[in-house]
Parts: structure tokens; C-alpha cells; sequence
């Protein structure tokens, strides 16, 4: 890393800022344990530090928090690779006259990203053990409706699909590295002992923000959450224009495996997950065509100027492969065009769909809340047909345990921007 946050948000007292959060998004601290950071030593007694902050739940439309509509900019971060050097120079000049081209996309991203860190914060102040994963997403979802200004109903009425979820929100457990959402009527409860990756989409214009991080309760798995998000930093460091996505892959795979954790008296070298990856983003289209391996995969293939990519890594005390099972919560759309669906009630429901998210993955939640009922034999039938594409949970062995950390970058001519950097993660 090698600048300094140029991301310099108006201070406001959004309600979101009352707990600084720890750098490995660890929630403290054990419920047997007093939290030294929470009492306050006067005149040799100890006194509960707790209230002292007054909490504003003061989530808006953002735009009200930037009158301007000019959103903080990311971590700048220069291009390393020798291939790259004199981008820095001349590129930034001509970079700079003309800017304007590409400074509404930026601006759509960066706006996207402002909610995300927002949004995120708000949840990781709310986690607790025993929570539902239900309510997890509600926090989430409803975070992010209000802060991108979608009516109550979910969506803007004059401008559908404008801004918004980006995709459902991840809420994966222990050996489910990546796509598990609720559906309707889960109990599933977050316990103290779970690895909860949390992965959260937003999207302004089309433009999708895809970050996640992950979420423990227990020290003990302290090292195989290092060992993740230094993987996925080293990925985003190694990003960058013409560089070759086997090479992100074998430096990902390096730091990956250099990171051991004991559970239980078990020593475990923490294994990327070989069969997962990063991938760039299209408007309105969560994966572009090219995906950032975690192994070194002999891809050849390069990353272009102006591309937007998600750097994501997830690491395993497992097989370090993932295979889809369980029930099904994640769809999206396929590209291409269909015929008219047969059943009436297939084609009202894909009406619903490219009403309410056109390309955008959705979950059976929103559909709920969008007022279909009995609706999957129909979803069913979009799927045998190709219309829309199943993303069904994907889990490592029984009894493993998997993280991730994901990072959107922009791939600027001159420097990268790791739009979605925080002070979190
Ligand atoms: C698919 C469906 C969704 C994209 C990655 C990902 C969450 O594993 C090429 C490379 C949301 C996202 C996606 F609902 N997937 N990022 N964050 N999941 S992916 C993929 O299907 S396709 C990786
Ligand atoms: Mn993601
Ligand atoms: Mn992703």
C-alpha cells in the first residue's frame, strides 16, 4: 500500500460511527469476559462507559449527507508491476484533462461504496451471538435500501433498478464459503463459535460494489482470518493493467498458505479454495467473463485499463475445494434471449424479475417482499429452461472452516483505486 486514504467523508453524525471497529471485524468481546475498553476508571472505581454516546439511528438517502453528490474516493494505490511505471506519469496528465469521461461511473462507484462501508459498520455495531441470520440481512438490506433512497416498497418508482441491493446479502457459515442466504421461515441462528462471511452488494446505476469480510466471535480463529485478508491484499496489490490473472493467483496462493491455525489442538496450513475466484464486474452484470484464480492456473488471460474488478479470496482449514449443496437462495438471470415461458405463472414471474432486477442475482427473499406466493414450480421451470441461473450454497468438507475478504478495484489509466477500502478491512 502505498498511499495514504485520500477518502475524506464530511463528518456527520450518521449513527454509525459510536464503535471504532477492531481490524479483523472480530466482534468482543466473549460474553464471560469484561471489556476493558468499556469501563472507564474514576477515582479508583470502575464505572460502566456504556451510554455515554448518545445512538442516532440516523440512516438516509445519502445524497442528504453529500449535498454535492461528489462521493469520497477510495485508497489510491500505484500500479508496481515495471510494465506499468510511466503509467503513473504521463498517464496521469492526460488522466487528469480528461477525467470527466469516466467521473460519473467513479462517482456511481464510489457512491456505492460510501453506502457499503456505512452499511456494514451499522451491522458489525449490531452482531451479536444468537442472532438470526434473518435479521443479520434485515439489518443489512434495510440499511442499504434507506441509505440509496428506494421507497418502502424497494424500489424507485420513476427510475426502476437505479440504485440499490446488488445482489443478496451473504451470510455463509463456517464450511459455506459463499452463496447462502434465508429463505423464507429459516432458523438458522449465528452461535458464538461460527465464521460468519458476510458478503454485501450495492449498485448505483448499475454499478456494482461487491465487498465481504468476515466475522468470528472466538480468538482462536484469529490466523486463518489474517491469512484471508492478507491473501486478498495481496491480490489487490498485484492487480493492475496487463497483468496476468495466473500471476494474481500463484502470489494469492503464496501468502495464502503461509498462515497456520491450531483448532483444537490441530494444526491446520490454511488452503485457499482452489475452485473460487475473483472476477471483474459489467453494469448491471455481477461477473464480467474473467475470473481471478486463488492458484496459480496458468491463465493467461490480463487485466485491461478501466476494468472493475472484485478481488476476493477464501481461505480453509478444509479440502480447499468447494462443491454447491443445500437449498438454493442466489439466481440471476442468464445472458441471451428466451422464448416466452409456456406457464402463465413462469411468465408473470419473469416479469417480476426483469421489473424488479433485470440482471441483478436476487434472492426467494425479495421475491416474498415483492408479494409472489407459491412461486417455485414457476422458478423452477425458468431454471430447467435456462432463463435464470441457480447459484446454489457452495461448502467445503463437514466441519471446516472457510473465510473470505473481497474488495472492489477500479483499474484507473494512471493508479488502481481499491474503491471499497475502509477502516475496517
Ligand atoms: C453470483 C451470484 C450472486 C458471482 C462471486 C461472488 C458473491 O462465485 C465468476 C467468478 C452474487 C455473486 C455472484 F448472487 N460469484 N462474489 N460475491 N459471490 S461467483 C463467480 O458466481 S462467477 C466468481
Ligand atoms: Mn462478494
Ligand atoms: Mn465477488
Amino acid at each position: 500500500m502505498s498511499e495514504a486514504r485520500s477518502n475524506s467523508a464530511p463528518v456527520v453524525d450518521n449513527g454509525l460511527t459510536e464503535k471504532t471497529a477492531t481490524s479483523k471485524t472480530q466482534i468482543e468481546p466473549k460474553p464471560t469476559e469484561k471489556n476493558v475498553s468499556d469501563v472507564e476508571v474514576i477515582d479508583g472505581a470502575k464505572k460502566k462507559n456504556k451510554k455515554k454516546k448518545k445512538k442516532t439511528n440516523n440512516i438516509k438517502n445519502i445524497e442528504l449527507l453529500y449535498p454535492d453528490l461528489k462521493f469520497p474516493e477510495g485508497e489510491w494505490m500505484d500500479y508496481h508491476q515495471d510494465q506499468n511505471l510511466q503509467r503513473t506519469t504521463d498517464e496521469e496528465k492526460r488522466y487528469l484533462a480528461r477525467d470527466q469521461d469516466h467521473a460519473e461511473r467513479w462517482n456511481d462507484m464510489r457512491k456505492g461504496s460510501e453506502i457499503h462501508r456505512r452499511v456494514r459498520k451499522n451491522l458489525q455495531n449490531k452482531l451479536k451471538p444468537d442472532m438470526s441470520l434473518t435479521d443479520v440481512v434485515n439489518v443489512v438490506e434495510n440499511a442499504t435500501r434507506k441509505f440509496t433512497g428506494v421507497d418502502e416498497n424497494g424500489d424507485h418508482k420513476d427510475r426502476p433498478k437505479s440504485q440499490g441491493i446488488g445482489f443478496p446479502t451473504g451470510v455463509s457459515l463456517n464450511h459455506c464459503a459463499a452463496h447462502f442466504t434465508p429463505n423464507a421461515g429459516d432458523q438458522t441462528i449465528l452461535r458464538y463459535e461460527d465464521v460468519m462471511k458476510v458478503d454485501i452488494g450495492v449498485q448505483v446505476n448499475g454499478y456494482i460494489v461487491d465487498s465481504a469480510f468476515t466475522v468470528t466471535f472466538d480468538s482462536k480463529y484469529d490466523n486463518l482470518l489474517t491469512a484471508v485478508k492478507e491473501a486478498t491484499n495481496t491480490g489487490v496489490r498485484e492487480s493492475g493493467i496487463d497483468v496476468r490473472l495466473t500471476d494474481i493467483g500463484e502470489a494469492i496462493q503464496e501468502v495464502m498458505e503461509s498462515y497456520e491455525v491450531e483448532l483444537n489442538g490441530k494444526t491446520y496450513q490454511v488452503k485457499p479454495c482452489r475452485n473460487l475466484c475473483g472476477h471483474n464486474i459489467g453494469p448491471y452484470k455481477i461477473h464480467g467473463g474473467k475470473s481471478v484464480p486463488l492458484v496459480k492456473n496458468g491463465d493467461q488471460t490480463k487485466m485491461e485499463e478501466g476494468e472493475h474488478f472484485a478481488i476476493e479470496t477464501f481461505g480453509t482449514t478444509g479440502r480447499g475445494y468447494v462443491i454447491s449443496g443445500g437449498e438454493v437462495s442466489h439466481y440471476a438471470k442468464n445472458e441471451g434471449s428466451f422464448p416466452t415461458p409456456a406457464l402463465s405463472k413462469a411468465k408473470s414471474l419473469l416479469k417480476t424479475i426483469d421489473d424488479n432486477f433485470g440482471t441483478l442475482p436476487w434472492c426467494r427473499r425479495y421475491l416474498d417482499r415483492l408479494g409472489e406466493e407459491k412461486y417455485l414450480f414457476a422458478l423452477n421451470s425458468l431454471v430447467k429452461h435456462g432463463v435464470v441461473e441457480e447459484y446454489p450454497p457452495l461448502s467445503d468438507i463437514q466441519g471446516s472452516y472457510t473465510a473470505q475478504y473481497e474488495h472492489t478495484i477500479l483499474l484507473h489509466p494512471h493508479k488502481k483505486e481499491v474503491v471499497s477500502r475502509g477502516e475496517d478491512y
